[in-house]
This record gives structure tokens, C-alpha cells and sequence, in this order.
């Protein structure tokens, strides 16, 4: 019986009997609208042109290990500038062109021909102030890891102040976008018409693996491309990037082009 009356009693006390009361916040729920800006106006036009083609994609892990200490040596070295992985991955691609130059070409007279460009102008999608921002790094056939780092800092210098020129952003002839400072591993990249080929890269992660009986940690880069697939075929796109990996998996390989 008594058992009962402190049951009955505790069931009685409100906040055994009722959620707990929050207090309510009037919050009037309004949609918002908004122009498109200038940029996101640019955006539409030409990520709307761009899926009018067929994209081939195409996916490659890169093991990141020889390049992340030779990095790690090399910053400590460097004083006046910034040395990401961007400035290698740029390079090896434009190494990787000279083998398989029909992934810097673009479509000319109503896509009857196509010119393969000279110049390896790569292209650099960039999260500035004012949104996606894509300009270029001309001739980097012509520079080295060194020089197109100076590049990239100075269009990123650009980008942050918003003053990014109309001759940066024209002339590219093939896209990288590194979205790994932000984070994800694959992407499913939109190529920037009138070119043929994008990467878009991940963040390097570490990875366990086995190798020769033990287990070990890799750091592994996710690579995804996309290919305008009325120009170039899987296989070629396969053996280009199969380039691209080989040179960054081995950077010393890239000290045999230095001029
Ligand atoms: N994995 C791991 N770390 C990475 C990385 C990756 N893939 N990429 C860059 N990092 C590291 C850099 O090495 C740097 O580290 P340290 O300070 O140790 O050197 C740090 O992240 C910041 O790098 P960063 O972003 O300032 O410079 P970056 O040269 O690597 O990249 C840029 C420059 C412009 C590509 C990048 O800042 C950016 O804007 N990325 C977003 C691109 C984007 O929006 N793509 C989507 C396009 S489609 O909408």
C-alpha cells in the first residue's frame, strides 16, 4: 500500500507525467529570393552548356607517400612562397599531356575538327570570396613546380581580393579542381566547354593495406575525371591518367624534364 501512494504520488508530479514545457520562439519561416550574380549567372550558362555532351568518368587512387615527404623537405626550404600539392599535380599533368596531347584539345568548326593546343593553359577551379572562380595557368608546359606555385598564389591572392582579370580566366585548355582542402574522396567533375578533360581531386586519406605480409598505412589520393566522351575514350583517358599517377607516385621521374 505504500508503495502504491509513492507511485501514485510521483506519476501526479507534472514533470514525471509531461514532457518538459521549452519555451516557444516565434520564428515566421519566409522564403527568400534572390537575383543570380554575375558569377552565378556564368555558373548556369556554362555548367547548363557543358552536360549537353556525354561525360565519361572515371575514377584513380593515387598513393600520395613519396610526395608528401618530399613536400614536407621541400617547404622547409621555401620562404617566399606557399607549397601545396596543387603546383605538383599541375605539373605532372602537363607532362602527361606531352604523351597524350588529345586531352588538351578542344572542338573547332561545328565540331568537325579539333585543335590540339600547344600550350598546356590549366585551369584552376578556385572557392574565392565571390564563389566558383576558374582562371588559368598559362604555358605551364614552360614552368616549373616552383613558378606555377608563384601562379597560384598570385591568382589566389586575386581570387580573395575579388580582382581576378578577364585574361586569367580566358584560354584555359584543361581543368584541375582540388576540392581535398575542403574535403570528399570522389566527385563526379562537369568539364569547362571548350575543353575535353577535368580532374577533381580528393582529399588524401590515410589507408591501411596489406603489402608483403604486413599491414601498412598509405596516404591515397582520390582522383575523378571527367571526359567529353565524343572525343576521347576510356582507354585513353585511362592511360593518361595511368601517366599522371606514375609521375606523382614517383616525383623524382618529373627532375628528367627540367630544362
Ligand atoms: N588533400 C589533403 N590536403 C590538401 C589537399 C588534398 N587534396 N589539397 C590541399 N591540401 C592542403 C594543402 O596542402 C594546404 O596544407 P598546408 O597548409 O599544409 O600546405 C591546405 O590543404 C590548404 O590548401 P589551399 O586550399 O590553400 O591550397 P591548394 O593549392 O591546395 O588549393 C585551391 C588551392 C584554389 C584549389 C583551393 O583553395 C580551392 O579553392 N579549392 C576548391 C575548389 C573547388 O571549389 N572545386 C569545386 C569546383 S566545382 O564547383
Amino acid at each position: 500500500r505504500v508503495l502504491k501512494e509513492d507511485l501514485l504520488r510521483y506519476l501526479e508530479e507534472p514533470s514525471h507525467v509531461s514532457p518538459p514545457v521549452r519555451p516557444q520562439i516565434a520564428v515566421e519561416a519566409q522564403d527568400k529570393v534572390s537575383k543570380l550574380s554575375g558569377l552565378q549567372k556564368g555558373m548556369c550558362k556554362t555548367m547548363t552548356e557543358a552536360l549537353l555532351f556525354p561525360h565519361l568518368t572515371y575514377c584513380e587512387d593515387v598513393y600520395m607517400d613519396t610526395l608528401i615527404e618530399l613536400r614536407k623537405m621541400i617547404k622547409t626550404t621555401l620562404t617566399d612562397v606557399k607549397l601545396t600539392f596543387m603546383p605538383f599535380f599541375i605539373k605532372a599533368l602537363s607532362l602527361a599531356i606531352y604523351d597524350f596531347p588529345i586531352v588538351n584539345a578542344s572542338f573547332i568548326n561545328n565540331n568537325t575538327e579539333f585543335v590540339m593546343k600547344a600550350s598546356h593553359n590549366v585551369s584552376v577551379a578556385m572557392d574565392s570570396r565571390a564563389g566558383l572562380l576558374v582562371p588559368n595557368i598559362k604555358n605551364c608546359q614552360n614552368l616549373s613546380i616552383y613558378e606555377i606555385a608563384v601562379e597560384m598564389a598570385r591568382l589566389q591572392d586575386l581570387g580573395t581580393k575579388g580582382k581576378i582579370g578577364q585574361s586569367d580566366l580566358e584560354g584555359g585548355t584543361i581543368c584541375l579542381s582540388n576540392i581535398g582542402s575542403i574535403g570528399g574522396t570522389y566527385t563526379a567533375p562537369v568539364i569547362l566547354p571548350p575543353q575535353v578533360l577535368i580532374g577533381g581531386l580528393g582529399a588524401i586519406r590515410p589507408r591501411l593495406e596489406k603489402k608483403k605480409g604486413e599491414i601498412v598505412e598509405r596516404q591515397v589520393l582520390g582522383s575523378s575525371w571527367s571526359a567529353d566522351h565524343r572525343l576521347l575514350d576510356g582507354a585513353t583517358v585511362a592511360k593518361f591518367v595511368a601517366r599522371w599517377k606514375e609521375l606523382l607516385e614517383n616525383p623524382s621521374l618529373m627532375l628528367l624534364h627540367l630544362k
